[in-house]
């Protein structure tokens, strides 16, 4: 396979956002009256902000009007920012920056594809911007994970054939968003979790330099 571009999830694959993501979710949660738990949680990964709300908003019955259910979105992302506020560089999961070095040292071109609206601050936070060549986030997209437009369009902004391109991914509708896209996914989590993915695993430390020469023969 003769690789030309590698596309990263953000959330989950360079740094461990989904944690603050619960807080802020679980805290609408109780506010409406009840629980979310970290194994629910599991089904936010990945998933766009208003389809995170619609799946809380079952889980805990609660019937809202669009003008109730836009101030709740809104409110949940003002919780997750005051808890991502002084995120830095400390918060990039283990051996991520390794390997992005290693790829930046191969003049692989590399592309963020994340759900999130707030993928560019957060990657300006753990410095970490200046390695990707293309950004396309939650801001870029009209379809959500597992639809597989994040995708296409970082490969079509880095020239690249999907084919020839290398997902990253922690989330089951990312590694599905990529399928669907003709890539080739490498899931970054459970294998018990990830079993779509062409190869899983736990994190980066288990991703070795033969791994990524493989990858890019
Ligand atoms: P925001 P990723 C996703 O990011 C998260 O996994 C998901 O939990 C979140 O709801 C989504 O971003 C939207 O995030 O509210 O910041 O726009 O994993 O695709 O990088
Ligand atoms: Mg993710």
């Amino acid at each position: 396979m003769n690789t030309t571009a590698i596309i990263f999830d953000l959330d989950g694959v360079i740094v461990d956002t989904a944690k603050y993501h619960y807080l802020a979710w679980k805290k609408l949660a109780n506010t409406l009256g009840f629980e979310f738990t970290k194994e629910q949680n599991e089904l936010f990964k990945g998933v766009s902000r208003k389809r995170c709300l619609e799946i809380l908003l079952d889980i805990g019955k609660v019937e809202a009007s669009q003008e109730q259910f836009d101030l709740w979105m809104v409110e949940k992302n003002e919780d997750y920012l005051a808890y991502i506020k002084d995120m830095d560089a400390s918060e990039i999961l283990p051996d991520v920056q390794k390997t992005l070095d290693y790829l930046k040292g191969k003049k692989v071109p590399l592309a963020l594809g994340s759900a999130s609206k707030n993928a560019k601050p957060i990657l300006e936070k753990v410095d970490l911007l200046p390695y990707f060549k293309v950004i396309v986030d939650g801001t870029n997209v009209t379809k959500a994970k597992p639809d597989p437009e994040v995708f296409l369009i970082a490969a079509q902004k880095l020239n690249a054939k999907p084919e020839n391109c290398i997902v990253f991914e922690d989330a089951v509708a990312g590694i599905e968003a990529a399928k669907a896209a003709g890539m080739t996914s490498i899931g970054i989590g459970d294998s018990k979790t990830l079993t779509n993915a062409d190869y899983v695993f736990k994190d980066f430390t288990e991703i070795s330099k033969e791994f990524l020469e493989g990858l890019m023969q």
